[in-house]
Protein backbone atom coordinates (compact mmCIF):
# COMPACT_ATOMS: atom_id res chain seq x y z
CA UNK A 1 0.00 0.00 0.00
CA UNK A 2 1.13 3.53 -0.72
CA UNK A 3 0.32 7.18 0.61
CA UNK A 4 2.05 8.65 -2.73
CA UNK A 5 3.13 5.88 -5.14
CA UNK A 6 4.16 7.80 -8.14
CA UNK A 7 6.98 9.19 -6.17
CA UNK A 8 7.63 6.29 -3.65
CA UNK A 9 8.42 4.06 -7.20
CA UNK A 10 9.79 6.63 -8.75
CA UNK A 11 12.98 5.10 -11.19
CA UNK A 12 15.91 6.19 -9.78
CA UNK A 13 17.47 8.12 -12.66
CA UNK A 14 14.32 10.50 -12.41
CA UNK A 15 14.91 10.48 -8.46
CA UNK A 16 18.34 11.51 -8.81
CA UNK A 17 17.13 14.42 -11.10
CA UNK A 18 14.85 15.91 -9.01
CA UNK A 19 17.52 15.46 -5.40
CA UNK A 20 19.70 17.66 -7.75
CA UNK A 21 17.69 20.23 -8.88
CA UNK A 22 16.13 20.39 -5.29
CA UNK A 23 19.33 20.14 -3.83
CA UNK A 24 20.36 23.42 -5.55
CA UNK A 25 17.38 24.77 -3.93
CA UNK A 26 18.11 23.43 -0.54
CA UNK A 27 21.74 24.79 -0.38
CA UNK A 28 20.26 28.43 -1.57
CA UNK A 29 18.05 28.40 1.18
CA UNK A 30 20.63 27.16 3.60
CA UNK A 31 23.05 30.27 3.01
CA UNK A 32 20.70 32.57 4.17
CA UNK A 33 21.48 31.03 7.91
CA UNK A 34 24.58 32.65 9.23
CA UNK A 35 25.92 29.40 10.10
CA UNK A 36 25.96 28.09 6.48
CA UNK A 37 26.80 31.21 5.20
CA UNK A 38 30.24 31.53 7.18
CA UNK A 39 30.83 27.34 6.61
CA UNK A 40 30.73 27.89 2.73
CA UNK A 41 32.93 30.73 2.73
CA UNK A 42 35.40 28.76 4.90
CA UNK A 43 35.03 25.60 2.58
CA UNK A 44 35.41 28.29 -0.50
CA UNK A 45 32.41 26.73 -1.88
CA UNK A 46 29.24 28.07 -3.01
CA UNK A 47 25.82 26.99 -4.00
CA UNK A 48 26.60 27.61 -7.81
CA UNK A 49 29.25 24.77 -7.78
CA UNK A 50 26.53 21.97 -7.39
CA UNK A 51 26.71 20.47 -10.75
CA UNK A 52 25.82 16.93 -10.02
CA UNK A 53 24.66 14.96 -6.51
CA UNK A 54 28.37 13.85 -5.85
CA UNK A 55 29.21 17.80 -5.52
CA UNK A 56 27.42 17.67 -2.39
CA UNK A 57 30.75 15.73 -1.03
CA UNK A 58 32.23 18.98 -1.21
CA UNK A 59 30.55 20.79 1.58
CA UNK A 60 31.09 20.90 5.19
CA UNK A 61 28.95 19.06 7.99
CA UNK A 62 26.40 20.27 10.17
CA UNK A 63 26.57 19.00 13.95
CA UNK A 64 24.27 19.19 16.76
CA UNK A 65 26.73 21.82 18.35
CA UNK A 66 25.53 24.01 15.60
CA UNK A 67 22.16 24.11 16.64
CA UNK A 68 22.99 24.32 20.12
CA UNK A 69 25.12 27.42 19.51
CA UNK A 70 22.78 28.91 18.01
CA UNK A 71 19.60 28.77 20.61
CA UNK A 72 17.02 28.70 20.31
CA UNK A 73 16.35 29.85 16.56
CA UNK A 74 19.68 30.91 15.21
CA UNK A 75 19.15 28.25 12.67
CA UNK A 76 16.00 29.34 11.02
CA UNK A 77 15.92 30.73 7.35
CA UNK A 78 13.11 32.16 7.47
CA UNK A 79 11.35 35.17 9.59
CA UNK A 80 9.66 34.03 12.66
CA UNK A 81 6.49 35.41 10.94
CA UNK A 82 6.60 32.47 8.92
CA UNK A 83 7.65 29.88 11.48
CA UNK A 84 4.30 27.95 12.47
CA UNK A 85 5.51 25.35 15.07
CA UNK A 86 8.28 25.05 17.06
CA UNK A 87 10.12 21.78 18.48
CA UNK A 88 12.46 20.40 20.48
CA UNK A 89 14.49 17.44 21.39
CA UNK A 90 14.76 16.48 24.64
CA UNK A 91 18.78 17.00 25.40
CA UNK A 92 18.86 15.47 28.92
CA UNK A 93 21.33 17.94 30.38
CA UNK A 94 21.73 21.69 29.28
CA UNK A 95 19.44 23.62 26.24
CA UNK A 96 17.51 21.39 24.41
CA UNK A 97 17.76 21.26 20.30
CA UNK A 98 15.32 23.94 19.04
CA UNK A 99 13.45 22.90 15.54
CA UNK A 100 11.20 25.36 13.42
CA UNK A 101 8.38 24.18 10.81
CA UNK A 102 6.82 26.79 8.15
CA UNK A 103 3.29 25.81 6.77
CA UNK A 104 4.41 23.99 3.92
CA UNK A 105 7.37 21.99 6.53
CA UNK A 106 4.18 20.84 8.05
CA UNK A 107 2.02 19.98 5.50
CA UNK A 108 5.61 17.61 3.83
CA UNK A 109 6.23 16.25 7.08
CA UNK A 110 2.72 15.10 7.66
CA UNK A 111 2.75 13.62 3.92
CA UNK A 112 6.68 11.45 4.86
CA UNK A 113 4.66 10.23 8.06
CA UNK A 114 1.62 9.42 6.38
CA UNK A 115 4.15 7.31 3.92
CA UNK A 116 5.38 5.67 7.04
CA UNK A 117 1.83 4.50 8.35
CA UNK A 118 -0.05 3.53 4.67
CA UNK A 119 3.24 1.18 4.31
CA UNK A 120 2.40 -0.53 7.53
CA UNK A 121 -0.94 -1.27 6.25
CA UNK A 122 -2.99 1.54 8.38
CA UNK A 123 -6.12 3.21 6.46
CA UNK A 124 -8.77 5.62 7.17
CA UNK A 125 -10.90 2.52 8.92
CA UNK A 126 -8.07 2.70 11.43
CA UNK A 127 -8.29 3.48 15.28
CA UNK A 128 -5.00 4.88 15.97
CA UNK A 129 -3.75 5.35 19.45
CA UNK A 130 -0.62 7.85 19.90
CA UNK A 131 0.99 6.97 23.12
CA UNK A 132 4.03 9.17 22.45
CA UNK A 133 4.19 12.00 24.99
CA UNK A 134 2.39 15.45 23.44
CA UNK A 135 4.72 18.19 23.59
CA UNK A 136 7.84 19.39 22.35
CA UNK A 137 8.59 15.88 20.95
CA UNK A 138 7.77 15.47 17.65
CA UNK A 139 7.14 12.02 17.94
CA UNK A 140 3.29 12.62 18.87
CA UNK A 141 2.11 15.60 16.80
CA UNK A 142 4.17 14.10 13.85
CA UNK A 143 2.40 10.85 13.93
CA UNK A 144 -1.35 12.85 14.83
CA UNK A 145 -1.31 14.64 11.37
CA UNK A 146 -0.31 12.52 9.34
CA UNK A 147 -2.45 9.36 11.02
CA UNK A 148 -5.36 12.34 10.47
CA UNK A 149 -4.01 12.73 6.79
CA UNK A 150 -5.00 9.25 6.22
CA UNK A 151 -8.47 9.49 7.38
CA UNK A 152 -7.87 7.54 10.16
CA UNK A 153 -9.72 7.97 14.08
CA UNK A 154 -6.61 9.49 16.13
CA UNK A 155 -6.73 9.59 19.59
CA UNK A 156 -3.91 11.69 21.39
CA UNK A 157 -3.52 9.59 24.72
CA UNK A 158 -0.01 10.58 25.27
CA UNK A 159 2.25 8.78 27.27
CA UNK A 160 2.11 7.39 30.71
CA UNK A 161 -0.78 6.17 32.90
CA UNK A 162 -0.37 2.47 31.62
CA UNK A 163 -4.12 1.62 32.89
CA UNK A 164 -5.94 4.34 31.94
CA UNK A 165 -4.18 3.34 28.15
CA UNK A 166 -5.16 -0.11 28.40
CA UNK A 167 -8.72 0.99 29.54
CA UNK A 168 -9.41 3.39 26.58
CA UNK A 169 -6.96 1.16 24.08
CA UNK A 170 -10.01 -1.27 25.00
CA UNK A 171 -12.82 1.00 25.03
CA UNK A 172 -12.26 3.03 21.94
CA UNK A 173 -11.35 -0.33 19.81
CA UNK A 174 -7.80 0.54 18.92
CA UNK A 175 -6.04 -1.21 15.64
CA UNK A 176 -2.88 0.66 15.99
CA UNK A 177 -0.57 1.62 18.33
CA UNK A 178 1.96 4.09 18.04
CA UNK A 179 4.72 4.10 20.87
CA UNK A 180 8.50 3.52 21.72
CA UNK A 181 8.95 -0.23 21.35
CA UNK A 182 9.63 -0.24 25.30
CA UNK A 183 6.48 1.28 26.07
CA UNK A 184 4.90 -0.95 24.09
CA UNK A 185 6.59 -4.32 26.06
CA UNK A 186 5.78 -2.93 28.84
CA UNK A 187 1.74 -2.28 27.54
CA UNK A 188 1.81 -5.62 26.41
CA UNK A 189 3.10 -7.70 29.40
CA UNK A 190 0.67 -5.74 31.64
CA UNK A 191 -2.01 -6.11 29.10
CA UNK A 192 -1.60 -9.98 29.41
CA UNK A 193 -1.38 -10.19 32.96
CA UNK A 194 -4.29 -8.18 33.30
CA UNK A 195 -6.14 -10.77 30.62
CA UNK A 196 -7.12 -8.16 28.58
CA UNK A 197 -5.56 -9.17 25.27
CA UNK A 198 -8.16 -11.24 23.79
CA UNK A 199 -10.64 -7.63 24.35
CA UNK A 200 -8.21 -5.23 22.18
CA UNK A 201 -8.57 -5.01 18.24
CA UNK A 202 -4.86 -4.42 17.93
CA UNK A 203 -3.53 -4.87 14.62
CA UNK A 204 -0.42 -3.13 13.88
CA UNK A 205 2.36 -1.47 15.95
CA UNK A 206 4.17 1.73 14.80
CA UNK A 207 6.98 1.47 16.79
CA UNK A 208 9.58 4.61 16.21
CA UNK A 209 12.43 6.94 18.46
CA UNK A 210 14.28 4.29 19.65
CA UNK A 211 16.09 0.95 18.12
CA UNK A 212 14.03 -2.60 18.92
CA UNK A 213 16.11 -5.54 18.80
CA UNK A 214 14.04 -8.35 16.36
CA UNK A 215 14.08 -10.62 19.54
CA UNK A 216 12.16 -7.82 21.58
CA UNK A 217 9.73 -6.99 18.54
CA UNK A 218 8.99 -10.66 18.45
CA UNK A 219 8.16 -10.43 21.64
CA UNK A 220 5.71 -7.26 21.38
CA UNK A 221 3.95 -9.06 18.39
CA UNK A 222 3.51 -12.25 20.20
CA UNK A 223 1.95 -10.45 23.40
CA UNK A 224 -0.61 -8.30 21.69
CA UNK A 225 -0.93 -10.23 17.91
CA UNK A 226 0.13 -7.34 15.72
CA UNK A 227 2.60 -6.72 13.26
CA UNK A 228 4.96 -3.81 14.02
CA UNK A 229 7.09 -1.71 11.97
CA UNK A 230 9.98 0.25 12.57
CA UNK A 231 10.32 4.05 11.76
CA UNK A 232 13.02 6.61 12.00
CA UNK A 233 13.48 10.41 12.55
CA UNK A 234 15.49 13.09 13.99
CA UNK A 235 14.01 16.17 15.38
CA UNK A 236 16.91 18.16 13.17
CA UNK A 237 15.79 16.45 10.10
CA UNK A 238 11.93 16.53 10.93
CA UNK A 239 11.14 14.43 13.16
CA UNK A 240 9.73 10.94 12.52
CA UNK A 241 8.78 10.57 8.61
CA UNK A 242 12.22 10.57 7.59
CA UNK A 243 12.20 6.44 7.14
CA UNK A 244 9.91 3.65 7.66
CA UNK A 245 9.65 0.09 7.15
CA UNK A 246 7.37 -1.32 4.45
CA UNK A 247 5.64 -5.11 5.09
CA UNK A 248 9.00 -6.87 3.71
CA UNK A 249 10.30 -4.99 6.57
CA UNK A 250 13.81 -5.31 5.37
CA UNK A 251 15.24 -2.22 5.97
CA UNK A 252 13.90 1.30 6.43
CA UNK A 253 13.15 3.34 3.16
CA UNK A 254 14.17 7.24 3.26
CA UNK A 255 12.10 9.28 1.82
CA UNK A 256 14.85 10.43 -1.18
CA UNK A 257 12.60 13.07 -2.93
CA UNK A 258 12.78 15.12 0.14
CA UNK A 259 16.33 13.72 1.83
CA UNK A 260 19.63 12.93 0.65
CA UNK A 261 21.18 10.18 2.61
CA UNK A 262 25.08 9.57 2.62
CA UNK A 263 27.08 7.14 4.89
CA UNK A 264 30.45 8.32 6.78
CA UNK A 265 33.35 6.57 8.28
CA UNK A 266 32.54 8.57 11.80
CA UNK A 267 36.53 8.98 12.41
CA UNK A 268 37.71 10.38 9.15
CA UNK A 269 34.02 11.97 7.78
CA UNK A 270 34.94 10.15 4.18
CA UNK A 271 32.01 8.84 2.37
CA UNK A 272 31.87 5.29 2.32
CA UNK A 273 30.79 3.23 -0.32
CA UNK A 274 26.98 1.57 -0.60
CA UNK A 275 26.55 -1.41 1.42
CA UNK A 276 29.55 -0.39 3.99
CA UNK A 277 28.23 0.20 8.15
CA UNK A 278 28.74 4.06 8.99
CA UNK A 279 27.58 7.28 10.63
CA UNK A 280 24.29 8.69 8.63
CA UNK A 281 24.54 11.76 7.15
CA UNK A 282 21.51 13.40 6.11
CA UNK A 283 21.06 16.60 3.99
CA UNK A 284 17.32 18.30 3.22
CA UNK A 285 16.00 19.39 0.12
CA UNK A 286 12.68 20.73 0.52
CA UNK A 287 12.52 22.11 4.50
CA UNK A 288 12.00 25.55 4.32
CA UNK A 289 12.18 26.72 8.16
CA UNK A 290 15.66 24.80 8.64
CA UNK A 291 17.92 23.62 6.07
CA UNK A 292 20.32 20.46 7.07
CA UNK A 293 23.35 20.54 4.99
CA UNK A 294 24.94 17.25 5.63
CA UNK A 295 24.09 16.76 9.44
CA UNK A 296 25.97 13.95 11.20
CA UNK A 297 23.05 11.89 12.70
CA UNK A 298 25.26 9.84 14.67
CA UNK A 299 23.52 7.25 13.99
CA UNK A 300 25.24 4.10 12.84
CA UNK A 301 23.20 2.22 9.83
CA UNK A 302 23.80 1.10 6.02
CA UNK A 303 22.03 1.62 2.76
CA UNK A 304 20.85 -0.75 0.36
CA UNK A 305 20.26 0.62 -3.12
CA UNK A 306 18.41 -2.56 -4.41
CA UNK A 307 14.75 -1.88 -5.54
CA UNK A 308 12.36 -3.35 -3.03
CA UNK A 309 10.14 -6.48 -2.98
CA UNK A 310 7.28 -3.73 -2.47
CA UNK A 311 8.27 -1.63 -5.79
CA UNK A 312 9.25 1.21 -3.80
CA UNK A 313 12.49 2.68 -5.51
CA UNK A 314 13.64 4.81 -1.94
CA UNK A 315 17.36 3.25 -0.53
CA UNK A 316 16.93 1.24 2.42
CA UNK A 317 18.59 1.66 5.71
CA UNK A 318 19.16 -0.77 8.10
CA UNK A 319 17.82 -0.54 11.36
CA UNK A 320 19.73 1.68 13.28
CA UNK A 321 22.56 -0.06 15.50
CA UNK A 322 23.01 2.48 17.74
CA UNK A 323 24.33 5.84 18.34
CA UNK A 324 28.19 6.60 17.66
CA UNK A 325 27.69 8.16 21.01
CA UNK A 326 25.71 5.54 22.67
CA UNK A 327 28.56 3.15 22.03
CA UNK A 328 30.38 2.17 24.93
CA UNK A 329 34.28 1.27 24.80
CA UNK A 330 34.94 -1.43 27.17
CA UNK A 331 38.27 -2.33 27.58
CA UNK A 332 38.66 -0.64 24.06
CA UNK A 333 35.92 -2.88 22.66
CA UNK A 334 33.47 -1.38 20.75
CA UNK A 335 30.24 -2.23 22.77
CA UNK A 336 26.66 -1.25 21.09
CA UNK A 337 23.68 -1.91 23.74
CA UNK A 338 21.60 -3.19 21.04
CA UNK A 339 24.37 -6.12 21.01
CA UNK A 340 23.49 -6.97 24.18
CA UNK A 341 19.52 -6.92 23.62
CA UNK A 342 20.02 -9.19 20.62
CA UNK A 343 21.62 -11.21 23.57
CA UNK A 344 19.36 -11.12 25.96
CA UNK A 345 16.07 -11.73 23.95
CA UNK A 346 16.93 -15.18 23.32
CA UNK A 347 17.80 -16.34 26.70
CA UNK A 348 14.90 -18.27 28.87
CA UNK A 349 13.85 -17.19 32.12
CA UNK A 350 14.61 -13.71 31.77
CA UNK A 351 12.65 -11.24 31.27
CA UNK A 352 13.14 -8.58 28.68
CA UNK A 353 14.19 -5.50 30.55
CA UNK A 354 17.80 -4.71 31.59
CA UNK A 355 20.15 -2.12 32.71
CA UNK A 356 23.44 -1.35 31.83
CA UNK A 357 26.16 -0.02 34.23
CA UNK A 358 29.06 0.42 33.43
CA UNK A 359 32.46 1.62 35.93
CA UNK A 360 36.03 1.31 36.75
CA UNK A 361 37.55 -0.37 38.88
CA UNK A 362 41.03 -0.50 39.53
CA UNK A 363 41.98 0.95 36.51
CA UNK A 364 40.13 -1.27 34.42
CA UNK A 365 36.31 -0.83 33.22
CA UNK A 366 33.42 -3.07 33.95
CA UNK A 367 30.22 -4.02 32.84
CA UNK A 368 27.56 -5.24 34.71
CA UNK A 369 24.25 -6.52 33.21
CA UNK A 370 21.07 -5.99 35.32
CA UNK A 371 18.75 -8.30 34.23
CA UNK A 372 15.19 -9.80 35.91
CA UNK A 373 14.10 -12.82 36.15
CA UNK A 374 10.72 -14.17 35.04
CA UNK A 375 10.43 -16.65 38.19
CA UNK A 376 11.04 -15.45 41.77
CA UNK A 377 11.57 -18.20 43.24
CA UNK A 378 14.42 -18.45 40.95
CA UNK A 379 16.08 -16.71 42.84
CA UNK A 380 16.24 -19.19 45.53
CA UNK A 381 17.67 -22.30 43.13
CA UNK A 382 21.15 -21.12 43.13
CA UNK A 383 22.20 -24.03 40.85
CA UNK A 384 19.97 -23.10 38.16
CA UNK A 385 20.91 -19.04 38.84
CA UNK A 386 24.34 -20.02 38.08
CA UNK A 387 23.92 -21.68 35.27
CA UNK A 388 21.77 -18.77 33.94
CA UNK A 389 24.05 -16.49 35.21
CA UNK A 390 27.20 -18.62 33.10
CA UNK A 391 25.24 -19.38 29.75
CA UNK A 392 24.52 -15.39 30.08
CA UNK A 393 27.94 -14.58 30.23
CA UNK A 394 29.15 -16.58 27.75
CA UNK A 395 26.52 -16.38 24.88
CA UNK A 396 27.87 -12.19 25.56
CA UNK A 397 31.32 -12.70 25.70
CA UNK A 398 30.70 -14.63 21.86
CA UNK A 399 29.02 -11.96 20.91
CA UNK A 400 30.76 -8.62 22.19
CA UNK A 401 34.52 -10.44 22.70
CA UNK A 402 34.36 -9.06 27.03
CA UNK A 403 33.02 -10.54 29.68
CA UNK A 404 30.60 -8.74 31.94
CA UNK A 405 29.19 -9.24 35.21
CA UNK A 406 26.06 -10.48 35.42
CA UNK A 407 23.58 -9.76 38.58
CA UNK A 408 20.04 -11.23 38.01
CA UNK A 409 17.38 -9.28 39.97
CA UNK A 410 13.45 -10.13 41.20
CA UNK A 411 10.49 -9.83 38.51
CA UNK A 412 9.34 -5.81 38.43
CA UNK A 413 12.23 -4.56 40.01
CA UNK A 414 14.23 -3.07 36.40
CA UNK A 415 12.74 0.92 35.64
CA UNK A 416 10.34 0.54 33.03
CA UNK A 417 10.13 3.64 30.36
CA UNK A 418 7.09 5.06 29.13
CA UNK A 419 9.40 7.19 26.10
CA UNK A 420 12.73 6.38 24.67
CA UNK A 421 14.37 3.88 27.41
CA UNK A 422 17.57 5.06 28.93
CA UNK A 423 19.40 1.74 30.04
CA UNK A 424 23.18 2.73 30.22
CA UNK A 425 23.93 4.03 33.15
CA UNK A 426 27.95 5.14 32.84
CA UNK A 427 29.23 5.43 36.33
CA UNK A 428 33.07 5.98 35.41
CA UNK A 429 33.76 9.44 35.83
CA UNK A 430 32.20 9.58 39.04
CA UNK A 431 33.87 6.76 40.66
O1 LIG B 1 12.93 10.36 18.10
C1 LIG B 1 11.83 11.31 16.18
C2 LIG B 1 10.92 10.15 16.09
C3 LIG B 1 9.75 10.15 16.83
C4 LIG B 1 11.19 9.09 15.25
C5 LIG B 1 8.87 9.10 16.73
C6 LIG B 1 10.30 8.03 15.13
C7 LIG B 1 9.13 8.04 15.88
P1 LIG B 1 14.62 12.79 18.51
O2 LIG B 1 13.96 12.84 19.81
O3 LIG B 1 15.31 14.00 18.00
O4 LIG B 1 13.59 12.41 17.38
O5 LIG B 1 15.66 11.59 18.54
C8 LIG B 1 16.37 11.21 17.41
O6 LIG B 1 16.42 8.92 18.16
O7 LIG B 1 19.06 10.17 16.12
C9 LIG B 1 18.12 8.01 16.82
O8 LIG B 1 19.30 7.89 17.58
C10 LIG B 1 16.91 7.69 17.67
N1 LIG B 1 15.87 7.03 16.85
C11 LIG B 1 14.76 7.57 16.32
N2 LIG B 1 14.04 6.62 15.67
C12 LIG B 1 14.76 5.46 15.77
C13 LIG B 1 14.56 4.13 15.31
C14 LIG B 1 12.83 11.29 17.32
N3 LIG B 1 13.49 3.76 14.63
C15 LIG B 1 17.22 10.01 17.70
N4 LIG B 1 15.52 3.22 15.60
C16 LIG B 1 17.88 9.46 16.44
C17 LIG B 1 16.62 3.56 16.31
C18 LIG B 1 15.93 5.73 16.52
N5 LIG B 1 16.84 4.78 16.79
Amino acid sequence: MFFQKEIETMPRADLEKLQLERLKESVKRASNVPVYKKKFEEAGITPDDIKSLDDLKKFPFTYKADFRDNYPFGMYAVPMKDIVRVHASSGTTGKPTVVGYTKNDIDMWSDLVARVAVAAGVTNEDVVHVAFGYGLFTGAFGLHYANEKIGATVVPMSSGNTEKQLMLLQDFGATVLVATPTYALYLSEVAKEKGIVDKLKLKIGLFGAEGCSAGMREQIERNFGIIATDNYGMSELIGPGVSGECKFRCGLHIAEDHFIAEIIDPATGEVLPAGEEGELVITSLTKEALPVIRYRTGDITSLNYDVCECGRTHVRMAKVRGRSDDMLIIKGVNVFPSQIEGVLMNINHISPHYMLEVRRENFSDSLTVIVELIDEKLLERFQELDALRNEIRAKLRTVLGIDAKIKLVSPNTVERFQGKAKRVIDLRDKD
